[in-house]
C-alpha cells in the first residue's frame, strides 16, 4: 500500500459540512492502490454506539481514488477513523496517521473530529443559482437602446472591434432584447462592469456610484432590474474592487496632492511625483491606469463596502462577480460577504478566479468562482481534442474534489467570456462540436453561463476580437444552433435531476462520453459522441426512457442498445 499517498483533513474540502445535518468525508489514496476503506464513527463522549460503514470510490483522477460518505452525526459531533483494506492488510487512518492497530481504549487519542456542526459556519449557497441559466453581457456590445447617449466617435455596428473602439451599446439596449433573451429561456443576467469610466470595457471604474452615462443612469439600470425581475430574471454586476482607474477622484488628487492627500493611503504608492511608465504604484498587471486599492486601508474598505450595499438597496441587483478577485486580500473578501448576504441574504456572489480557488471557497468569501478550469477541460476534450475520454474524466473529477459539493452545485460554469477568445473559434468553427461541448454543460453539475452570442454562433479570438457586437441579422445566425441551445435551455429548466441531481460517470463507453444524475425518483442518462464516427453502445439499465433531445423513446429490461450517431448526444430521462 502507497503510505504517502493517503491523505484526509478534518474541516477543509475532505471533511465539511454539506447542510445543517449532514457532513461530508472524502479520503484520498493512489489510484489502484486500495480495495476498499470504512469510516468508523460515532460521538466521542458516546463511542460505544460506534457506527461503520463502507466508503465508496466516487472518483479518480490523474493519480488518486477518492474514496467519499455522507454521514449525519446524531448529536451533531463528530469522531472517526478509516479503516483501510489493502491487498493483505488493514490500516487504521487516524489524526496522528496510520497505525495497525487501534486501541479501543485509547480511541480518543485517535479519531479525527469535527467537533460540532455550528450552523453558522456552513456554506448554504443560494438556492436560485441551482434553477438559473446565466447569460453575460458586455454592454457596450449587445444592443443601442439609445442613440442619444452615444460617445462620439462610433464604429459600425458589425465591423471588428478594436481595443479602443465604441459601438454605443446600452442598458436600454439590453431592455429592448429583453423579449429575445425570454425567448431564448435565460434566467439570470451578469452584465461587465456599468459604472463611470472612460474605456469601453469600464474595468477602469471614474465613480463607483454612478451609472456610466453612455450606458445610462440609475433610473434606467433600476429599469432593467425590475423588467427582469419581473420576467424572473435575476441580474449580477461587476465588482471591480481590486483597482480603480486612473480619473478616479482619490487617485486624482494623489496625483494632485501627493503626501498632503487624505487618500495617499488609498493605494499603494512607491515614489511621488507619480509616473505611469512604468507606474510608480501598484496596479492590475502594470496597466498604469488601474491602480490598486490598498484594502488594509479601513477607509477604502468602508467605501468599497458602501458601494457593494448601494447597488443592492437601490437597484436591487441579484449578486456581483468579483474582478480579479484573486488579488484582493481575504479579510476583504470576508466582510463584502457579511456586508452583501446582510443586505440580500440570497444574493450570488462569484469570484473572478482561474485557479484552485478552494481557499476562497470555504463559505466565508465566495460562493462560486467563473469555472475557467472546467472551461479548459472542455476546451481540450472538445475542441481541441488533445486529451482521451478517460483523461476528460479524471480533470473533470480533480476539479469536483477540489471544492465542496454545495460550491460545485452552484459553480459558474462557462465555455468562453470576455476574456477568451471564442469556443467556435477555437474549434475551427466545428459548430457540432459547440454543441457537444453545450450539451455538457447544460447537463452538468452547476450553474451554465451562455456569453452573447455564443448561442447564435459569434466567433473571435482573443480580446478585443471576443468582444464583437451582437450579429442581429438573423440571416447570419447559425439556426441549428440557436434551436439547439433553446432546445437545451428548456430540457435543463424542465427537468430537476439536471439541476440538483448527484453525478456519476458510466464506465466502460469507449469513445462516448457517459453520465447519469439522480435526484429522488428522476434518473437521467447523458451520452455524448463528439467524434465524427458513430457509435453504439449497450447500457445496463431498466425501464423507459424518453431521449429529450429527439423525443425517441426507449424501453429496457437489461441492456439497451443504443445509436450515437456521430457528433450527436442523447439525454435519456426516466418516466413511467
Ligand atoms: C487591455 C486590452 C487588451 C490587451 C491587454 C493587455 O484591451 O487588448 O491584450 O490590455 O495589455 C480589462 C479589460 C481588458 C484590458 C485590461 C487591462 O477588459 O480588455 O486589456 O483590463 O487594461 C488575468 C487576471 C484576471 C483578468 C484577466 C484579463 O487574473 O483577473 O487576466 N480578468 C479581469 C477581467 C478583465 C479585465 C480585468 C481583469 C482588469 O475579466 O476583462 O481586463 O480589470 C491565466 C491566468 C489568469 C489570467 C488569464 C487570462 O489563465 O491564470 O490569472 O487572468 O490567464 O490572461
Ligand atoms: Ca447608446
Amino acid at each position: 500500500m502507497n503510505l504517502q499517498a493517503i491523505y484526509h483533513k478534518p474541516k477543509s474540502n475532505f471533511c465539511y459540512a454539506y447542510n445543517e445535518n449532514v457532513i461530508h468525508i472524502r479520503l484520498r489514496a493512489e489510484k489502484g492502490d486500495i480495495k476498499k476503506v470504512f469510516l468508523v464513527y460515532g460521538d466521542k463522549y458516546n463511542w460505544n454506539e460506534k457506527q461503520e460503514l463502507v466508503m465508496k470510490l466516487t472518483c479518480s483522477d490523474d493519480l488518486y481514488d477518492y474514496f467519499t460518505i455522507e454521514v449525519t452525526p446524531k448529536s451533531k459531533r463528530l469522531a472517526y477513523y478509516f479503516k483501510i483494506e489493502g491487498d493483505n492488510e488493514t490500516f487504521y487512518f487516524t489524526e496522528w496517521g496510520l497505525i495497525n492497530d487501534i486501541n479501543e481504549k485509547e480511541v480518543y487519542l485517535h479519531f479525527f473530529q469535527y467537533p460540532y456542526l455550528n450552523k453558522e459556519d456552513i456554506h448554504i449557497v443560494p438556492e436560485w443559482v441551482k434553477d438559473t441559466v446565466f447569460y453575460q453581457i458586455f454592454p457596450e456590445r449587445f444592443f443601442n437602446g439609445d442613440t442619444s447617449n452615444d460617445p462620439d466617435k462610433l464604429t459600425k455596428w458589425g465591423e471588428l472591434p478594436t481595443s479602443d473602439s465604441f459601438y454605443g451599446g446600452d442598458l436600454k439596449g439590453i431592455i429592448n432584447k429583453l423579449d429575445y433573451l425570454e425567448e431564448l429561456g435565460i434566467n439570470g443576467i451578469y452584465l461587465t462592469p456599468i459604472f463611470e469610466a472612460p474605456t469601453n470595457h469600464k474595468y477602469d471604474t471614474k465613480d463607483y456610484f454612478k451609472v456610466d452615462s453612455h450606458f445610462g443612469d440609475l433610473e434606467i439600470l433600476k429599469e432593467l432590474v425590475s423588467k427582469c425581475h419581473e420576467r424572473g430574471i435575476k441580474v449580477i454586476l461587476d465588482a471591480v474592487f481590486n483597482h480603480c482607474g486612473y480619473f478616479f477622484e482619490p487617485f486624482q488628487d494623489v496625483i494632485k496632492r501627493g503626501e498632503k492627500s487624505p487618500y495617499y493611503d488609498w493605494f499603494h504608492i512607491h515614489k511621488w511625483p507619480i509616473e505611469t511608465n512604468p507606474p510608480s504604484y501598484d496596479t492590475f498587471a502594470f496597466t498604469y491606469y488601474m491602480p490598486k486599492l490598498n484594502t488594509a486601508n479601513p477607509e477604502v474598505r468602508d467605501y468599497l463596502l458602501k458601494v457593494a450595499r448601494y447597488w443592492i438597496d437601490e437597484a436591487d441587483i441579484d449578486g456581483w462577480r468579483l474582478d480579479v478577485s484573486d488579488e484582493v486580500s481575504h479579510a476583504f473578501w470576508r466582510e463584502f460577504r457579511r456586508v452583501v448576504k446582510e443586505a440580500k441574504e440570497d444574493a450570488y456572489i462569484i469570484g473572478e478566479l482561474w485557479l484552485d480557488a478552494y481557499p476562497w471557497l470555504k463559505g466565508d468569501q465566495f460562493d462560486a468562482v467563473m469555472n475557467y478550469p472546467l472551461m479548459r477541460a472542455l476546451l481540450q476534450y472538445f475542441a481541441y481534442e488533445n486529451i482521451s475520454n478517460n483523461q476528460f474524466k479524471e480533470l473533470i473529477n480533480k476539479i469536483i474534489m477540489r471544492n465542496t459539493m454545495q460550491v460545485n452545485e452552484v459553480m459558474f460554469n462557462l465555455i468562453e467570456s470576455h476574456d477568451t477568445s471564442r469556443f467556435l473559434t477555437e474549434c475551427n468553427k466545428n459548430v457540432k462540436k459547440l454543441m457537444m461541448a453545450a450539451t455538457f454543460l447544460f447537463t452538468y453539475i452547476g450553474t451554465p453561463c451562455i456569453y452573447y452570442g455564443t448561442e447564435i454562433g459569434m466567433e473571435g479570438g482573443y480580446d478585443p476580437d471576443c468582444r464583437r457586437p451582437m450579429e442581429w441579422d438573423k440571416r447570419a445566425w447559425n439556426l441549428e444552433l440557436f434551436n439547439y441551445y433553446k432546445k437545451l435551455i428548456k430540457i435543463r429548466k424542465q427537468n430537476k435531476v439536471l439541476r440538483r441531481g448527484s453525478f456519476e460517470w458510466i464506465n466502460d463507453l469507449e469513445e462516448i462520453i457517459g453520465f447519469i444524475r439522480k435526484y429522488e425518483e428522476e434518473k437521467v442518462f447523458v451520452l455524448i459522441n463528439n467524434y465524427n464516427f458513430d457509435k453504439k453502445v449497450t447500457l445496463k439499465i431498466d425501464g423507459k426512457y424518453i431521449d429529450v433531445l429527439t423525443g425517441e423513446i426507449f424501453k429496457s429490461d437489461n441492456n439497451l442498445d443504443i445509436d450515437i450517431p456521430m457528433y450527436s448526444a442523447r439525454i435519456l430521462i426516466s418516466y413511467n
